[in-house]
């Protein structure tokens, strides 16, 4: 009898055992993640409030939206697609007019709430739900940016993940401080097929950048399907720096890439290079020349060897029937000209050629950017000058009343090696490590270019030296993350030994998200 009741009891024992164990790890793992303002955020929010708790997001959460926006909606959609990878979960996006549910989450467009601008949100987060409000659908889209940074990093991976989905409580006040924040991918030198820039449009969003400026031509290639000069792709898309295959994309797999970037509030500002840099045109067709002979294709890395020829109408009416096709594709604001490095282009012709052409591209209801040598034109207020080496040019920009955006060089060429071991990329503006990439003010940097004359800042990555998608993100990460955060956090509320900490615990982001970063030695990298 004895040693049946001592059975029992040895069971008895192991089940309640057993409970107790769950009920700790279940207390252990239940609602405790690091406070929000201990959270590592890129771009650095304007205001964080952190609160007790946290809201831990479940397979049974609904993604309520406010029902009188579309565009509102497609966030929704955006964020439940985003969310299911990575946790499995299938949350259902709803209409609601209810400010308040249990466990759930809200975006709110607020018509009330105009201080937020286009783009800021309020982002606030209970043990009961999380409500994002802003004024504009941008907003409320830079606010699920800044929700994918609150939650564990793994819900950057691939596949699902056990992991508690929990988000620390508390509340973000946030909007940029420039309007433009941009990237730029030079798909002339090497092409890059749509799904690699579709990928890079997904790098840029999740740090809320908001244009990506793709530099459509060059002496090396010509990359967009221009219909009455289809010759600009058959020959000027056929190579690439170093001979290889080239490529173009064709109308629809640009405005399929538009609208891509679009759903993402991202906008293409399409750039053709002129009246330098155009010798795949000027091979396409020989009329574009003044001797009325095709040049030989070019797959080396000189520049400053080409030139349209300035005194022909042909070259004027190319120019027309570019613009007029490329403003069709784009419902951006803006066209790119280009104007850099015309160094076979006496100057007395270059500045009468600029001034048509922004005639030309007004015509087509755009406006226009190009580098800062345009300055050297007669240029309208409207038109945008990209500076990135010279701030006498720029100079002029600003007295003709021109906004700049600030590319400089030695600061934001994501195609500067890292250092002289740096086995990509050129140095021709000095090397930029990743404290130089972010340690600096645009406001500040030129003498004479004030934060009003600043439309806001873009990161070229020139490819010459860059052929594929691992390379690319090896030289844009981590320096883009410093410039987006330039771009939208106040230079006030910017100091490195604060950055560095927070971008140091991005790598398993990092890690989870794919990204080929560069392990920086300036960085204590948190790789987990
Ligand atoms: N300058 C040229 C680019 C490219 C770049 C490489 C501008 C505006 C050097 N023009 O930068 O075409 O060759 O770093």
């Amino acid at each position: 009898m004895k040693k049946g009741r001592f059975r029992y009891l040895k069971i008895f024992g192991g089940i309640l055992f057993i409970l107790l164990t769950v009920l700790i790890i279940n207390h252990c793992t239940k609602e405790t993640t690091a406070p929000m303002d201990k959270a590592s955020l890129i771009p650095l929010p304007a205001k964080i409030a952190p609160s007790k708790g946290a809201f831990r997001l479940k397979r049974g959460t609904v993604i309520f939206v406010s029902n009188n926006s579309d565009e509102a909606f497609r966030v929704g959609d955006y964020l439940s697609d985003f969310l299911h990878t990575a946790t499995g979960y299938q949350l259902p996006v709803k209409a609601t007019n209810k400010t308040k549910g249990k466990k759930d989450i809200f975006l709110f467009l607020s018509k009330n709430q105009e201080e937020l601008g286009k783009e800021g949100y309020v982002l606030r987060v209970t043990p009961e739900m999380i409500s994002i409000t802003a004024y504009q659908p941008a907003g409320l889209f830079y606010g699920t940016q800044t929700l994918r940074q609150l939650l564990p990093y793994e819900i950057e991976k691939k596949s699902v993940q056990r992991v508690s989905w929990l988000v620390p409580a508390g509340t973000i006040t946030d909007k940029p401080e420039y309007a433009y924040r941009g990237a730029m991918l030079d798909v002339a030198r090497h092409f890059f097929p749509p799904e690699d820039v579709k990928a890079y449009i997904d790098m840029l969003a999740f740090f809320k950048i908001n244009m990506l400026h793709l530099h459509l031509s060059d002496d090396q290639g010509w990359r967009i399907e221009i219909k009455s000069w289809p010759k600009l792709t058959e020959i000027g898309g056929s190579t690439e720096v170093g001979s290889g295959k080239g490529g173009f994309y064709t109308r629809e797999e640009y405005k399929d890439l538009v609208n891509y970037a679009a759903d993402r509030f991202i906008t293409i500002i399409p750039e053709i290079d002129m009246p330098g840099h155009t010798n795949a045109a000027l091979a396409s067709y020989g009329v574009l020349n003044c001797d009325n002979k095709p040049r030989k294709l070019y797959t080396g890395t000189d520049v400053g060897f080409s030139t349209l020829c300035t005194s022909k109408d042909t070259v004027y009416s190319f120019i027309d029937d570019v613009m007029r096709e490329l403003a069709a594709m784009t419902p951006g604001s803006w066209i790119h000209i280009g104007g850099d490095e015309a160094h076979a282009t006496p100057m007395k012709e270059y500045i009468p050629f600029i001034e048509r052409t922004q005639e030309m591209v007004w015509a087509h209801k755009k406006y226009v950017i190009g580098w800062d040598e345009i300055a050297n034109a007669t240029i309208d207020k409207s038109t945008v000058i990209q500076f990135w080496d010279n701030n006498k040019n720029t100079l002029k920009g600003v007295r003709q009343g021109a906004k700049v955006i600030m590319s400089p060089a030695s600061r934001t060429y994501l195609d500067m090696q890292y250092d002289s071991t740096c086995n990509l990329g050129l140095h021709w503006s000095g090397y930029v490590e990743v404290d130089k990439a972010y340690d600096w003010d645009p406001a500040t940097l030129v003498p004479g270019v004030e934060k009003e004359n600043i439309l806001g800042i873009e990161s070229p990555l020139w490819t010459e030296t860059i052929t594929n998608m691992k390379d690319l993100e090896y030289m844009a990460f981590p320096r883009l993350a410093g410039h987006a955060e330039i771009g939208w956090t106040p230079a006030s509320e910017r100091k490195w030994d604060n950055y560095k900490i927070r971008l140091g615990n991005f790598a398993s982001r990092f890690n989870a998200m794919g990204i080929n970063f560069y392990h920086s030695p300036l960085i204590q990298w948190n790789d987990e």
